[in-house]
């Protein structure tokens, strides 16, 4: 069992012991209702704490346990809760470091509740694509009020416990400790307290009122503004029903609300994509061949080569980190202007109240900048942002293995180009790695860790851990052409070209994939990020794989120069000064005429078979990723695509989603697929990873 139990004179306390953060799986459960009856027979006990070791007092239910017998096995988080309730002797909840989930579920079922201050406080569930299953719904509102509750529920965000304690007339929390060192003996003093209370004297949250003065009128105003958070998926929405039912119910007929409408949640499909990045975003920064104990090189100061737009935002999210940078650049005004850019995103962000001033500041005075590669000799990371060229990066890292300390670790934010190329340009391929970074880079959160067949498995801990560091979401890659992401976007796009020559517009496509849960659709996002970045790697492709079979319309329309926003026109056409992407007759023009010269007769395409050819692209390329090594697991597929690309994130991502339609539908629609003469019938064959888990009835994951 994942609790212990032992009596300290007349107090009984039971301690949950299931790293990293109690999750209430069911040991923990038993442990608990073990302990209570414990507490309960022996009649020396006359009060009990409950408390949390390690990290946290609980992190809520075990969300590993999701989908699994386990989840099911009694007593359940509810069971637990009505036993707490139903102790005839005092007990004290003794909350540090993280109460969330069931974890504060499980503490509004005590009778009384101390706290550490310090302590962060919430439902998350609605994260998760839920809303508090134990009781949550229902007690919240009765100890903080309606409002207060029916915030930190559909928010799901965490609260500090201080706060919450200076809240007047708040009933969530008894005493408020005077540190988290003091609190175990000030909830046990507490115990000693209310020791020997009878049972019917003991305060039960349950039995707590729960009106809102305006109720009618305060939920119909919540709910407009609620209704627009649930677009895309349920849980906000059920959230204020619950808690609605909270004051318009008997509180045993919420709890009965309160399930229906958890168990409609947990069973819905944005719920399971929710749970299952949230896991993917924690696996993705373990290394199936590097031990998580793996020693680390210590960052202390980092160099970063190129002060352009990428070098800019790089430098960024270290200085945000509070890691000193020093920028490399050939010529004064460039170090001039890519420092000037950072002080503007910096000032932009003061203004918006969202960067304090003397932030902003303490984070300038960790910037310096150099016209000399013998001033990065001290750095222990260096990160090149230079022209993607590998003559270039060839230069570039000779430099850097003549002057750089040794182990200093050299990384490259190529986006497309051979990582061991690179490596191999130095006399340490062990100390190279790929850190591909997405513009704007101080804003996305993926990072591609490439790693080289030489790069060290400590080089891999150290730039994984300061991924973290900096708040990114690291995915490790191997190397091939275009990594994970590009890789796949490359066929999502491919299909994308080969839709207009069939007989879709720009626009139809757009909508489509924007309907399916896309920001953007890829003409209108060719359009933001310039179309001659793709032409530019479609002409060094066509020179390495001429036999790569593409739509030559993009090309045309770079060929007009129509390189999207930034020369005002491009599969669109815009106003001057404005972004709304306005469908452009003469692309469309264009596309007609490009068809008629291959002798195709345009047909009417469905929404759904874009979205397919789309998204399946995505899940056959993302399949032969897996295959190839490329990726260690269809769940960091899924992160790349979530926080690179733009994957809708209640979808899961697009291996995940390609598990929620079925593989075997996926792979028959591809198969359907490779029977267009216009298509690539050797690219819809379904990955061999694909057919090997149709035929074992498997999924991915
Ligand atoms: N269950 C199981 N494991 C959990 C967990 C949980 N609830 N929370 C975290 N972990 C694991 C996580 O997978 C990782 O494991 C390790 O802990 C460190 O996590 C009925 C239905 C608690 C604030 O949504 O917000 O209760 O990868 O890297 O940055 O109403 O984890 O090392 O093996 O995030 O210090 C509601 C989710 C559940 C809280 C700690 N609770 N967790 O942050 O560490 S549903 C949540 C968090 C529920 C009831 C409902 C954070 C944290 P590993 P970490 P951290």
């Amino acid at each position: 069992m994942t609790a212990e139990y032992k009596v300290l004179g007349e107090i009984a306390v039971i301690t949950m012991t299931n790293p990293p953060v109690n999750g209430l799986g069911s040991s923990t459960r038993v442990g608990i209702t073990d302990g209570l009856s414990k507490a309960n027979d022996d009649p020396a006990v006359k009060a009990i704490v409950i408390t949390g070791a390690g990290k946290a007092f609980s992190g809520g239910a075990d969300i590993k346990e999701f989908g699994t017998s386990k989840a099911l096995q009694e007593p359940n988080l509810l069971s637990v809760i009505l036993a707490l309730e139903a102790s005839t002797k005092p007990i004290v909840a003794a909350i540090h470091s993280v109460v969330m989930g069931g974890g504060l579920e499980l503490a509004l079922g005590c009778h009384y509740r101390v706290v550490a201050p310090g302590t962060s406080v919430a439902l998350p569930e609605v994260k998760l694509g839920l809303l508090p299953g134990a009781g949550g719904t229902q007690r919240l509102p009765r100890v903080l009020g309606v409002e207060t509750a029916l915030n930190m529920i559909v928010s799901g965000e965490p609260v500090k416990s201080e706060l919450l304690a200076s809240a007047p007339g708040q009933k969530l929390f008894d005493k408020l400790a005077a540190s988290a060192e003091s609190l175990f003996d000030e909830a046990v003093e507490f115990a000693k307290s209310v020791a020997g209370k009878p049972a019917a004297e003991l305060p039960l949250v349950r039995n707590l009122p729960c009106k809102h003065p305006q109720g009618d009128a305060y939920f119909q105003f919540a709910k407009n503004m609620v209704t627009g958070m649930s677009k895309n998926y349920p849980a906000p929405l059920k959230c204020l029903e619950a808690v609605r039912a909270a004051t318009t119910m008997k509180f045993d007929d919420g709890m009965v609300e309160e399930r229906r409408l958890f168990t409609q949640l947990m069973l819905s499909p944005e719920s399971s994509a929710l749970r299952h990045l949230f896991m993917a975003e924690r696996a993705a920064s373990k290394i199936p061949d590097v031990p998580e104990d793996t020693p680390q090189r210590a960052i202390k100061t980092v160099g970063v080569i190129g002060a352009g737009t990428m070098g800019g935002g790089i430098s960024m999210n270290f200085l945000n980190a509070g890691i000193p940078v020093k920028i490399l650049e050939m010529k004064q005004e460039a170090l001039d202007r890519g420092v000037g850019t950072i002080k503007k995103n910096y000032e932009a962000q003061v203004k918006k109240g969202k960067l304090k001033q003397d932030k902003y500041e303490q984070r300038m005075s960790l910037l310096s900048t150099t016209l000399n590669y013998d001033d990065l000799k001290d750095c222990d990371l260096i990160i090149e942002a230079v022209f993607e060229e590998l003559g270039v990066k060839e230069a570039v890292f000779k430099e850097l293995d003549r002057i750089a300390k040794p182990g200093a670790i050299l990384a490259s934010n190529t986006s497309t180009l051979d990582v061991d190329k690179i490596a191999a340009f130095t006399k340490r391929p062990q100390d190279v790695v790929g850190t591909h970074f997405f513009s704007p880079a101080n804003v996305m959160k993926l990072l591609e860790v490439v790693r080289g067949k030489e790069t060290a498995k400590d080089v891999l801990a150290t730039v994984m851990a300061i991924g973290k560091k900096i708040k990114k979401t690291s995915v490790v890659s191997g190397v091939c052409d275009g990594f994970i992401g590009n890789r796949m976007i490359e066929q999502y796009s491919r299909q994308a070209g080969f839709l207009l020559d069939e007989g879709a517009t720009p626009q139809q496509v757009d909508k489509a994939i924007e309907k399916f849960g896309f920001a953007m659709g890829p003409f209108r996002m060719g359009d933001l990020a310039g179309n001659d970045i793709g032409w530019a790697i479609r002409k060094r492709r066509s020179v390495e794989r001429a036999d790569m079979k593409y739509s030559r319309t993009a090309d045309k329309l770079c060929e007009l120069g129509r390189f999207g926003q930034k020369t005002g026109a491009g599969w669109y056409d815009y106003q001057a000064g404005k972004r709304d992407a306005i469908p452009s007759d003469l692309v469309n023009k264009m596309i007609e005429d490009h068809r008629k010269e291959l002798g195709i007769t345009p047909r009417k395409i469905s929404d759904g078979e874009i979205v397919q050819r789309l998204v399946y692209a995505l899940v056959n390329e993302g399949a032969r990723i897996l295959e190839d090594g490329i990726a260690s697991k269809s769940g960091d597929i899924d992160m790349v695509y979530l926080t690179g690309y733009g994957f809708p994130i209640y979808r899961g991502g697009p291996m995940h989603y390609a598990s929620q339609v079925g593989l075997y539908n996926v792979a028959e629609a591809m198969k359907r697929f490779a029977k267009n003469p216009r298509d690539d019938a050797d690219f819809w064959q379904p990955a061999s990873l694909i057919q090997k888990l149709v035929a074992e009835g498997r999924n991915f994951g």
